[in-house]
């Protein structure tokens, strides 16, 4: 059932049934978790929360936004209090063309002139609208609407405006027979006795609507043997955020600490759950790439990269520009591409530096730096990790660049740890630098093998045939092989802390190795690079 039809039946059912107002997305969801059964999308509390006056201050087309931020959240009817329908009979049609599309289930206009008042201010000084003019409205919606279904209510102001209850039935009837679907009879006086003589006249005509905002004390019975079809709760949902934040604020303006008042807000984690991450989480399974989507990253971008001369003389090596992106921006901008969630880099070197261009990436210090290699980094780095940890954990070095393809068949793969290895390594250019030669348990062959190819050895000493390749600076670890890592270094922490410091990512590799641990290798055949000096720094300019 559409929302349209789901309010009319509200509408003429035997029933009496309620609206709560709601004024903008969050509130309507709210009102909807409640039970209620329809919205009312007042006029009152959507200009309050867009902090102006109840006098068609806000555009109609403002109040249209609000309306579809409310209906986009929500299943359940919402009645719009339209006001005068913004201007004449023209404006009207317009409007019920735009709720519509909103997908908005019922209007309510009044008869009053535009621009407005609020019906509890100068009620008695405020001018009614011509009658047949104000016929010419609800024919003009009537007609426009597409929806048979969509509600026109009238609301007849004619007590507010101290008329009395033969100018509000006179009107009554007028409307009903240009076409309203109900009525709303409004009163401002503490007592129903208006409302229940209006009703008692009125008879069973068109169902009629009522807003107890004044006469609230009445009992719920009275209104149900009376034979109202709906009351509308008008404005309590603002009033009482309104009432929440002004204590809490003036607490908090006074006391500056949040200590005495945290117990009394709601949590951010039911934020959250009211904007509907939970959905998000379970599309993000359906439709992101599997393991990128639960993957963490962390970037080793700590050392200075003195080989690189002036150009790394007040900033680190990872910070140095490439075709406009420095190594680093490079690397979140390509993680962020396909997907991972949260990108973290050990820094050290420069370290204000970074923080001031990427003031959003998660930094770890690692403030020993100029004494310290890539596996005391990786130690910090994995220490801060959250407790509540994703899936895959990807680690890179930060003065690398790759197409984005090498991470994902990385974080893709099987295995608990897993590293590329570029079969198309430098021979030759390696003298001054620092190149993590592997050897495998199998060469690379171009012919497709479903056998696992393992890491045996990784480091300097790797020669000749034994070389199957270069260690691309990229890790894929599964919770097992985090696990495993962690375990290695925390070992190594304990029982020498100096070797910690200097420990150097093939070290690792080997005591992984000689611990049992599988380390599976995902061969690639260029499409990355590392700036380690001048010539490489070149390079990477045109990669
Ligand atoms: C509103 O909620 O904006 C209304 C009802 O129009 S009242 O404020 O009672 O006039
Ligand atoms: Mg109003």
């Amino acid at each position: 059932m559409i929302k349209a039809e789901k309010f009319r039946k509200l509408l003429t059912s035997q029933d009496l049934d309620f609206a709560c107002e709601a004024h903008n997305g969050i509130s309507a969801k709210i009102v909807e978790e409640a039970g209620f059964k329809a919205i009312w999308a007042s006029g009152l509390t959507m200009s309050a929360a867009m902090g102006v006056r109840d006098n068609n201050e806000a555009s109609w087309t403002q109040v249209l936004d609000i309306l579809e931020q409310m209906s986009d959240v929500t299943t359940i009817p919402i009645m719009v209090d339209a006001d005068t329908g913004y201007g004449n009979f023209n404006n009207v049609r317009r409007l019920v063309a735009k709720l519509e599309q909103r997908g908005i289930a019922a209007m309510c206009i009044e008869d009053k002139l535009f621009p407005k008042t609020n019906s509890f201010l100068r009620g008695e000084s405020q001018q009614l609208a011509d009658i047949d003019e104000f016929c010419g409205k609800i024919k003009a919606a009537k007609d426009t609407q597409t929806d048979p279904n969509f509600s026109v209510v009238a609301r007849v102001e004619a007590l507010i405006a101290g008329l009395g209850l033969k100018e509000a039935l006179k009107r009554a009837n007028a409307y009903h027979k240009a076409g309203a679907d109900a009525i709303l009879i409004h009163s401002k006086v503490s007592k129903p006795d208006e409302i229940l003589a209006f009703k008692r006249e009125w008879g069973n005509k068109c169902p009629v609507v009522i807003v107890p905002t004044t006469y609230y004390q009445t009992p719920l019975e009275t209104f149900k043997d009376a034979g109202f079809s709906m009351i509308i709760w008008a404005n309590m949902t603002l009033r009482s955020a309104i009432q929440s934040m002004q204590t809490t604020v003036t607490r908090l303006a006074k006391s500056q600490s949040i200590v005495d008042i945290e117990d009394s807000l709601v949590s951010v984690a039911e934020i959250f759950r009211l904007q509907g991450d939970p959905e998000l989480k379970e599309a993000e399974k359906r439709y992101l790439p599997v393991t990128a989507a639960k993957a963490v990253s962390i970037i080793l971008a700590a050392s200075q990269g003195k080989e690189l001369g002036d150009l790394t003389k007040d900033k680190p090596k990872a910070m140095l520009e490439v075709g406009g992106r420095s190594l680093l921006q490079r690397q979140i901008d390509t993680l962020n591409e396909i997907g991972v969630r949260r990108i973290s880099a050990v820094v050290g070197f420069g370290k204000d530096r970074v923080a001031k261009h990427l003031p959003n990436l998660v930094q770890i210090v690692n403030d020993d730096h100029g004494v310290t290699q890539e596996g005391y980094s990786l130690w910090l780095g994995l220490k801060s990790l959250p407790a509540e940890h994703c899936d895959k954990t990807l680690i890179t070095y930060g003065d690398v660049v790759y197409k984005k393809y090498i991470p994902s068949i990385l974080l893709e793969a099987d295995g608990d740890i897993v590293i590329g290895v570029d079969v198309n390594w430098r021979s030759g250019e390696s003298e001054n630098n620092y190149t993590d030669l592997v050897a495998c348990s199998e060469h690379f062959r171009k012919s497709i093998s479903d056998r696992p190819i393992t890491l045996k050895k990784m480091g300097s000493d790797v020669v000749g045939s034994d070389v199957c390749g270069e260690w691309i600076g990229l890790m894929a670890l599964s919770a097992t092989g985090l696990g495993s890592v962690r375990r290695v270094l925390a070992d190594i922490e304990k029982t020498n802390p100096q070797r910690l410091k200097t420990l150097r990512m093939a070290e690792l590799y080997n005591e992984l190795v000689k611990r049992g641990q599988e380390i599976r290798v995902v061969y690639v055949t260029g499409h990355w690079l590392d700036v380690d000096d001048l010539k490489d720094f070149d390079r990477a300019n045109y990669f």
